[in-house]
């Protein structure tokens, strides 16, 4: 049984109040809270055993290196990676991204070959792989977002040319909420010997992910959006692809022996891994894996499922609001994108944060989706992580509603 009302004890912030009212807290796909295990974790860290990994032999430097490593083997268990060695610490999931594009791809890459990426990308899965193609002189191909919000597979022979080199593509979208079938995707790059990317930054906090299982050869994901601190994030590399990536950067930790002349490098991760690491937040990532694996992943999914239908029937109530995304649950995330004619994002999100409630407005780093698909100048969003309640909802109902009110009906909107 998910005791919604214990999980919420366990994220101080969440007693906070915002403009003299309970915080609402729907900004999840943004950042995700903390528990208050994380952040112990990260006062522990600083407080009783600060040292630099992988090179000192005092008690401080072991206990931080175990620390630290402890840190990956549970996140490569969390995404049932092979072995730790294929996770990699960054930043986020863009550095990860950026990993791939300024290695693998730059390498791999060749004039007149083609990256397949998809209509419904972040920006941090399509900026890199324009940047890859311009340089080496390779096309950039998208998969379709078809009428119903998910992916048109119906060119999918086509685009998987055999010059594809790599399908690069998100697994839920942040702005749609749409769940991809990447493990079918990923299927068919292979028999054309394409590798797959997946961005994974909003799939990983919210659903089981198993690599394996999926087949991708890299997939990126960010801490701070699972209920990890920010500055952490983790690149898995699978093992048939590992040795052909060369390093990102370059200098202390990532080198086996160095000479004036040259280098060579050390064994992954840590041949990815260059400079002092961020050890306190990829120690407090371990944390929040160890919370979501406590939670179960499966439940997490479910109470999210269950949330999301309520919130898309409560919207449904409203005249004059738009939602956007797939409406069936199975291929759906926790994210409800939504737009009220004649009232700017920005004003409703200015609005609902009088009420408490915290929402983005925008184009969610996504401008071409939100433009040339949904035809809007930009979305509000909505959206949720295990500590929601069917209650909060209601709240955000009401303030727009009220927001509504405020703003005159549909035609008084429209004249303005
Ligand atoms: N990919 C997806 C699908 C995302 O949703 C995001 C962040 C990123 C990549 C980038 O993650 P970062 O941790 O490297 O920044 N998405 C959002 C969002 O929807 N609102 O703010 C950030």
């Amino acid at each position: 049984m998910y005791d919604i009302a214990q999980v919420r004890k366990d994220f101080p912030i969440l007693n906070r109040m915002v403009n003299n009212v309970p915080l609402v807290y729907l900004d999840n796909a943004a950042t995700s809270q903390k528990p208050a295990s994380v952040i112990a974790a990260l006062v522990d860290y600083y407080e009783q055993y600060n040292a630099n990994v992988h090179r000192g032999a005092h008690t401080l430097a072991m206990e931080a290196t175990m620390a630290y490593e402890e840190a990956r083997e549970k996140v490569a268990a969390f995404i049932n990676a092979p072995s730790p060695e294929n996770i990699v610490f960054v930043r986020n999931t863009t550095e990860a991204i950026n990993l791939v594009a300024h290695t693998w791809a730059a390498e791999r890459v060749g004039a007149g070959d083609r990256i397949v990426t998809t209509e419904m990308e972040h920006h941090s899965n399509l900026v890199p792989w324009q940047h890859v193609a311009r340089t080496n002189d390779a096309e950039l191909r998208l998969m379709a977002v078809g009428p119903d919000y998910t992916l048109d597979l119906s060119d999918l022979d086509e685009l998987l040319s055999p010059s594809t080199r790599l399908v690069a593509l998100t697994h839920m979208s942040n702005v749609l909420g749409t769940i991809t079938p990447v493990k079918e995707i990923t299927e068919a790059a292979h028999r054309v010997g394409a590798r797959v990317l997946v961005d994974a930054a909003q799939s990983v906090p919210h659903m089981p992910v198993d690599v394996q299982e999926m087949g991708c050869d890299f997939m990126a994901f960010s801490g701070h959006k699972m209920a990890g601190p920010t500055g952490i994030g983790g690149l898995y590399i699978s093992p048939d692809v590992i040795d052909e990536v060369e390093p990102f950067l370059r200098g202390g930790e990532m080198v086996l022996e160095v000479t004036y002349e040259s280098a060579t490098w050390n064994r992954p991760p840590m041949k990815f891994e260059a400079g002092t690491p961020n050890i306190a937040d990829a120690i407090a990532l371990g944390a929040a894996v160890d919370y979501l694996s406590g939670l179960g992943m499966e439940q997490v999914r479910e109470h999210e499922i269950a949330l999301t239908g309520y919130a898309l029937e409560r919207f449904h109530e409203l005249e004059d609001v738009e939602t956007y995304g797939p409406t069936d649950l199975s291929v759906r995330g926790g994210v409800v994108s939504f737009y009220m004619s004649g009232i700017h994002p920005h004003d409703i999100s200015q609005v609902l944060d009088s009420f408490g409630v915290a929402i983005r407005a925008g184009h969610h780093c996504a401008m071409p989706l939100v433009r040339s698909k949904l035809h809007v100048p930009a979305t509000a969003r909505a959206s949720f992580y295990l500590y929601n309640t069917e209650q909060e909802v209601d709240v955000l109902i009401s303030a727009l509603r009220q927001t509504m009110e405020y703003f005159g009906d549909a035609d008084a909107r429209q004249a303005r």
